[in-house]
């Protein structure tokens, strides 16, 4: 079992990190106490920044031996609370924000080696100097790191082509609890040498070491682009536009999105510099975007067509392709701006869910009836990844009712919708990951013998516990 750290464990621990690699004022503290959804916070004696792969593994050779907590933080965008100290004040921080080289970019390999303080926009911007693309996109890229991404198996708004995070990594470069520096930086498509070890510590939300680095897979640039904004009756008609779509366009269908027109509305409302190039006429909002590299590829004119004949099917009410890169960047701000929208409105209740994308109309609207039956001060905004499957079943506190009211209905709607969930063959976490937030529902819901395997993981990587207590896994009761 881990402890809390004396005064020269601390004075070691400074030490490890090495020079500029601590912070332990209360000013300096203070942004890794809490998460950022505001759901914890914890309390810490020392936030550690190293500068590169030594100095991580120092300090956790250090933490080994002294038997110290270590929770490991990249950008401080988890939802789940994933990388916030428990409140024992026992518990240190290890920041990966130094490590933010960009190590090497190799366009014909199509890959790249960034370490895990890199933000995602900055590994974004790497691939693109190069002519090359790599893919990951979503809401926080700014402020999220590579490490985090990796660490919860990110998803976002290209999911549907590209997969997840866990499906554009080659290698990675991973610090376990004992100090020991796993080399993995291999850039291999084939590479079939026994076990696939990298891909534990994907998802894995630094319980069981703390990755520093990742080999990374690219795609050539896109040169070719359109975008629409496309009104739709139903969830069923969205999904019914998604098939025709990629029968459509194949491969070339990169997003595809889903908003209620409420939250299109409070997103106009509450979030400047937002538009509705719709005028709000459907109650459903879909994002559409085909991208590909070839620049005569004529995606304009691909998108139109088939739009067109899905109108004609009497699939879609409405439909808008971007004339311009501004009208497109309009149509993505609306979409990105709908978590800042709905924070601005009041307390929220979120289900990160995913199920089989046929069964998306079904949650839907199995999930709005639950709202209405147990939530009586909540308006559900059930917005996503269409696409892949992943909604965020979120509920928003209607204005001008109890707050403290609407919140203590959140245990028992978390219950349904997960058993919804569970009986629509879905997750209960599909990119948000686990955290703290969740280990509890995981540790209920999982398949005993998955946990169990999950568990003897843990055991044989963390023996002594030290790497992100209570997240993940809960402890055994
Ligand atoms: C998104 O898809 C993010 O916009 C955030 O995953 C979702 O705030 C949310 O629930
Ligand atoms: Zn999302």
């Amino acid at each position: 079992m881990p402890r809390a750290p004396d005064a020269s464990a601390l004075a070691a621990l400074k030490a490890a990190a090495g020079q500029g690699g601590w912070l332990d004022s209360d000013a300096d503290v203070e942004p890794y106490r809490s998460d950022f959804r505001r759901l914890y916070r914890g309390a810490t004696p020392l936030v550690l920044q190293p500068a590169d792969t030594e100095g991580v593994a120092r300090v956790l050779a250090l933490c080994r031996r002294e038997r110290i907590a270590v929770v490991p933080c990249g950008g401080n965008t988890s939802y789940c609370g994933g990388a916030t100290p428990d409140e024992s004040g026992a518990q240190v921080v290890l920041s990966l924000r130094r490590l933010n080289r960009v190590r090497h970019v190799d366009p014909a390999d199509y890959s790249m080696t960034v370490e895990s303080g890199v933000t995602l926009a900055a590994a974004q911007a790497a691939a693109s100097a190069h002519d090359r693309l790599f893919p990951l996109s979503l809401g926080s890229e700014g402020t999220a790191q590579i490490g985090g991404n990796l660490s919860t198996n990110a998803g976002g708004t290209a999911v549907l082509r590209y997969g997840m995070m866990r499906d554009l990594v080659l290698g990675l470069e991973v610090v376990l609890a004992d100090g020991s520096v796993l080399h993995g930086l291999k850039s291999l498509r084939k590479d079939n040498t026994g076990y696939d070890v990298k891909s534990l510590f994907i998802g894995a939300e630094g319980t069981l070491g703390v990755i520093t680095a990742a080999t990374l897979k690219l795609f050539p640039a896109a040169k070719d682009s359109a975008t629409a904004l496309v009104g739709v009756a139903t969830p069923q008609a969205a999904l019914d536009l998604l098939a025709h779509l990629r029968a459509a366009a194949g491969d070339t269908l990169s997003t595809f999105e889903i908003m209620p027109r409420f939250a299109v509305e409070l997103t106009v409302r509450l979030v400047a510099g937002v538009a509705d190039p719709l005028g709000m006429d459907a109650a459903w909002y879909l994002l559409v975007e085909l991208t590909s590299p070839n620049p005569e590829a004529g995606l304009a004119a691909v998108l139109a067509e088939s739009l067109g004949a899905a109108v004609e099917r009497g699939l879609v009410a409405d439909a808008l392709i971007a004339a311009s890169l501004a009208q497109a960047q309009a149509m993505w701000k609306l979409r990105e701006s709908v978590p800042e929208a709905q924070r601005r409105y009041g307390a929220s209740l979120k289900h990160d869910v995913s199920v089989p994308i046929s069964a998306l109309p079904r949650l839907i609207e199995a999930g709005c009836a639950l709202v209405e039956r147990l939530v009586p001060e909540g308006q559900v905004i059930g917005y996503g990844h269409l696409g892949d499957g992943n909604l965020h079943f979120n509920v928003s506190q209607r204005p001008g009712t109890d707050a403290a009211a609407f919140l203590a209905r959140g245990p028992a709607l978390e219950e349904a919708v997960f058993d919804l969930v569970e009986g629509l063959g879905g997750s209960i976490s599909a990119e948000h990951g686990i955290g703290r937030l969740k280990a509890g529902e995981l540790a209920r819901r999982a398949d005993p013998v998955e946990l169990a395997v999950m568990r003897s993981i843990k055991a044989a990587l963390d023996p002594d516990g030290i790497l992100n207590p209570g997240k993940v896994l809960a402890a055994p009761r």
